[in-house]
């Protein structure tokens, strides 16, 4: 016969013998292999404390993107590089002020303070990245009348960063989306990903987002809609 304490020691046997499986090997389930790429985007001092273009808390990305990296062969990285008096800049744009709206022949432009000029202290990539096997740097926005949050199209819709180009020369077939921010740059270069028929995910705790006018909101709903996979950082397989 077998006494309680027994039965109740099979049974915690059972059910950690069935939970243990999941619990131990679904959280780091996603490995990246030679056809992935990470896309850390515009993790800029602009856009860190102390930046004209803060994002709250951006700078928490930095550890996070360090760590995932490593599960990594091929990074791309890319750098936010307007033109001195960019037209995304409200400064340009006579009474209006950052975070404003305007009307461009490409469509709806939000207005930014002055951000990552080219060559300047803020537009360098912070120092705290460390990702040595970054094998690429791929700058947009350098057209003084167009914008460009994605690493792929321009704000004009049609002219290409030759970022999708180099990625299918590469054999890449699945890119992981990171960086800042989220509502923006790192949006639409998810949805430019998709619409250049690569598979997308998004780490979400290795992105932050501006948030203004419920960016946040609809950028995930629209990346959602187009079939982005949004995960967490520790889904992702990083070996030791
Ligand atoms: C960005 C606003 C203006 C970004 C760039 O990196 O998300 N946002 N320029
Ligand atoms: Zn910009």
């Amino acid at each position: 016969m077998l006494d309680r304490r027994q039965v109740l020691a099979m049974l915690g046997t059972t059910a950690l013998a069935t939970l243990a499986p999941t619990a131990l090997f679904a959280a780091a389930s996603i490995k990246p292999d030679e056809a992935s790429a990470l896309l850390v985007i515009d993790v800029q001092n602009c856009f860190l404390p102390g930046g004209s273009l803060a994002v709250k808390e951006g700078e928490q990305v930095v550890p996070v993107i360090n760590r995932i990296a490593k599960a990594f062969s091929n990074v791309v990285m890319t750098q936010d590089w307007h033109t001195p008096g960019h037209i995304s800049f409200a400064s340009v744009h006579s009474g209006k002020k950052p975070f404003e709206t305007i009307d461009l022949p490409y469509g709806k432009q939000v207005l930014w303070p002055d951000h990552c000029v080219q060559g300047t202290d803020g537009a360098a990539l912070s120092k705290d990245l460390s990702i040595p096997h970054a094998e690429l740097i791929i700058r947009k926005g350098f057209h003084k009348d167009v914008d460009s949050y994605s690493a792929f199209l321009e704000a004009d819709g049609k002219t290409s960063t030759g970022l999708a180009g180099y990625l299918r020369g590469r054999k890449i077939k699945r890119v992981f989306v990171a960086g800042l921010a989220t509502d923006f740059c790192v949006a639409w270069t998810a949805l430019d990903a998709r619409k250049a028929s690569f598979e997308v995910y998004v780490v979400e705790d290795a992105c932050r987002g501006i948030d203004t006018q419920g960016s946040l909101a609809k950028a995930w709903a629209d990346m959602a809609k187009a079939g982005v996979k949004r995960i967490q950082s520790a889904e992702i397989a990083v070996s030791a």
